[in-house]
């Protein structure tokens, strides 16, 4: 029999899966996925989609990276820079980190807006209570009244005052096109994405290749390091920030497997 800690193979809580486990970070984010998808705020889809990230997770060792922790705090400035940030939230970014980007945007001054690919009237309206429950007071995207041009899919609907006219997009686990679109219309753009090779980290002004479980809390550290810095300082986090570079890092990381 393995050393390993036992867990229920089907905890009804988080809290029933040990901390010491060797394999805690991955249970969770399995758990919270699952219970997404039973809540009607996670698509059947997105448990593929987190079984892709999971194994570019596993590539990178399950830390956050040096290059990611770079691009953690050059996203941080970008946002702290901007007028009118707004944070993204698909199915699967509000079943893992749904009090996490709460606390993101509120130490940022963001605005958090739903935006999905599998829209549904019912899921919006879930995933915009479930945030509220978790502590958001506004949360965009049921309005619906604006257009990212150049998609032809559900992820071009927006709110007019929310994505719409934000300087600087956060889009976490994104399919692709839409960070392309987003940077077309002259927006910064920040993606998580374990994925080093997908179309929206590709894109990004600013990639952070790591898991939104660890990457949301990180922004939101280095938020609170750098609420006080002043424009310039902001400025030359931002300008120092080589994208490419980061993203080669990334995949270096994988390939060398270290
Ligand atoms: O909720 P909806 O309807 O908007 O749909 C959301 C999903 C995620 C289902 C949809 O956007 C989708 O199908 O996405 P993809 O094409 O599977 O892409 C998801 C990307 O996120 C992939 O590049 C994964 O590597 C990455 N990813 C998955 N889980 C994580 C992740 N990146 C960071 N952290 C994760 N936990």
């Amino acid at each position: 029999m393995s050393d390993e800690p036992q867990i229920p193979v089907s905890p009804d809580d988080e809290t029933e899966i040990p901390e010491s486990h060797p394999r805690y970070e991955s249970l969770l984010t399995r758990h919270r996925i699952e219970h997404g998808v039973d809540l009607g705020i996670t698509s059947r889809q997105g448990l593929i989609a987190q079984g892709r990230g999971e194994a570019y997770d596993y590539l990178l060792g399950e830390r956050t990276i040096e290059s990611a922790d770079d691009a953690a705090r050059a996203a941080t400035a970008q946002f702290l820079l901007a007028d009118h940030p707004v944070v993204s939230v698909n199915g699967n970014v509000a079943a893992l980190v749904p009090g996490e980007v709460v606390e993101l945007a509120d130490v940022t001054g963001a605005e958090i807006e739903v935006n999905l690919f599998n829209r549904t009237k019912e899921r919006m309206e879930r995933i915009a209570a479930h945030l509220r429950e978790h502590g958001a007071e506004d949360v965009k995207g049921l309005a619906g009244d604006g257009e990212i041009p150049g998609l032809d899919h559900a992820r071009a609907t927006v709110d007019a005052d929310g994505i719409g006219a934000a300087d600087a997009v956060l889009v976490p686990l994104e399919d692709g096109d839409r960070a392309e679109a987003l940077a077309a219309m002259g927006k910064a753009e920040i993606v998580i994405d374990l994925n080093p090779l997908s179309r929206s980290a590709q894109a990004a002004s600013v990639p952070i290749v790591d898991n939104i479980i660890r990457a949301v809390p990180n922004v939101a550290r280095h938020a609170r390091e750098l609420r006080d810095a002043d424009e310039s300082e902001l400025r030359a986090i931002v300008d120092s920030f080589d994208a490419d570079a980061a993203l080669a890092a990334a995949e270096e990381t994988i390939r060398r497997g270290e």
